[in-house]
């Protein structure tokens, strides 16, 4: 059992900036307290609702998140903006979405010992896209020199494992002979840091993947054995933001424009979804979940992480079984499960078995079942 394709190299950037809670925190509730203050009169006579503040010590103990790396934080810290500032760049140079894309390609390449010539298919996979044409695959295409053919793909965070079934497949057909995925995500400009719900929830990050048939792959690649991916439509996690937002005046800048979401019915949805789907998708190939060495998982929530794992092994997670990196990054969306790849994999011995799961707004899950070559 093999799909005869193997992830030969991970990539990842990080903008430099990194953004705490306590200095997240302390922004929002500067805003709280001059909103509050602006309408002080309808709040005095019942007719407005103070709002609440934010806290650090909620957000870490919510989430797992301690901290997050931004594009922009001067935007997003000032309590009168609360939007990150990221100027527009003139259309001679490489967009913002595709140069962090580039810098993590340079690096899976260069541990998959290829360059961008040796690439004949790129996909650019995201939560969010930052145009749609020229496709900014095909821009990321043309930055590392690759040929064949590139073009974008918006799963929500399961743009991490849905483009991997996809390559898998075009270099099993022989439509491709060297794949690179790229992620990605600019998460700042889709969040609402007015938003006390959500207003921790994201971090930016981009990841990358070059896929290539194992018999060229450099050994410590990872084989592909099966890839599975599922959709089932939901509203709970949503984003009203598109390029038809402007026919409508009266509701352009409402705040379903940005993330919103019911965070407990997600949660409460995903943990048997997503638990169940790894666990059919190794049976189906014959693998006791128990067998598996790491679990490479979507990183939202800590708590939903754990307790997914809990639901497979029956036993506490620990960070060997199932890495946590969101303390670090927060939700970074499709690359979270590829940073968790990324950054723990090395130890692993020739041929433990790994599952990489993304899941995310659709709903959408997929699983990658991988072997250490
Ligand atoms: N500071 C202080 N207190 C707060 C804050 C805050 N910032 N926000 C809320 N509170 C208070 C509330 O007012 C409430 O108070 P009370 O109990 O007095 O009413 C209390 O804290 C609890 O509020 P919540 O129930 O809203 O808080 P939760 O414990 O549910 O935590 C989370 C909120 C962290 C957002 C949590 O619901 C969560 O992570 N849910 C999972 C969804 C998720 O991860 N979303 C992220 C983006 S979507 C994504 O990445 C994909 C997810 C999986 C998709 C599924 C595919 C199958």
């Amino acid at each position: 059992m093999s799909t005869g394709i193997a992830i030969a190299g991970s990539g990842t950037n990080f903008p430099e900036t990194v953004v705490s809670n306590d200095e997240l925190c302390a922004a929002f509730n500067e805003f709280v307290r001059r909103e509050n203050a602006k309408n002080a009169d309808a709040i005095a006579a019942g007719t407005a609702q103070p709002l609440p503040e934010s806290s650090p010590e909620f957000v870490l103990k919510a989430s797992g998140i301690r901290e997050r790396r931004l594009v922009d934080k001067t935007g997003i810290l000032d309590p009168d903006r609360m939007c990150p500032n990221i100027p527009q760049r003139p259309d001679s140079e490489l967009c913002i979405q595709a140069e962090m894309a580039v810098k993590a390609a340079e690096q899976a390449l260069e541990r998959a010992g290829r360059c961008g010539e040796d690439i004949d298919m790129v996909i650019l996979a995201t939560a969010n896209l930052q145009r749609l044409y020229p496709s900014i695959g095909i821009e990321v295409q043309n930055a590392i020199g690759a040929r064949g053919f590139a073009y974008d793909l918006a799963v929500g965070c399961s743009s991490g494992t849905f483009p991997i079934q996809i390559a898998t497949d075009a270099l099993r057909t022989g439509n491709a002979s060297c794949a690179l995925v790229v992620n990605p995500e600019i998460m700042c400009g889709h969040a609402n840091w007015r938003d006390r719900d959500s207003h921790f929830i994201f971090g930016d990050a981009a990841t990358a993947l070059v896929l290539e048939p194992i018999e060229r792959a450099r050994p410590g690649s990872f084989e592909v054995l099966g890839t599975k991916l599922m959709s089932k439509y939901s509203n709970t996690i949503r984003n009203n933001g598109g390029y038809l937002n402007r026919c409508d005046p009266t509701t352009m800048f409402d705040t379903d424009k940005l993330f919103y979401q019911q965070g407990r019915k997600v949660f409460k949805d995903v943990v048997p979804l997503a638990s169940h789907f790894m666990v059919s998708h190794l049976e189906s190939l014959g693998f006791d979940p128990k067998r598996v060495a790491r679990y490479w998982l979507h990183q939202a929530n800590v708590n939903m992480n754990e307790a997914i794992v809990r639901r497979i092994l029956g036993e506490e997670p620990t960070q060997e079984r199932a890495p946590i990196v969101l303390d670090r990054y927060a939700n970074t969306a499709s690359t979270g499960s590829i940073i968790a790849f990324d950054h723990y994999h090395d130890d692993l011995a020739p041929g433990a078995i790994g599952v990489l799961c993304s899941f995310g707004a659709g709903y959408s899950i997929g699983s990658v079942i991988l072997r250490k070559l």
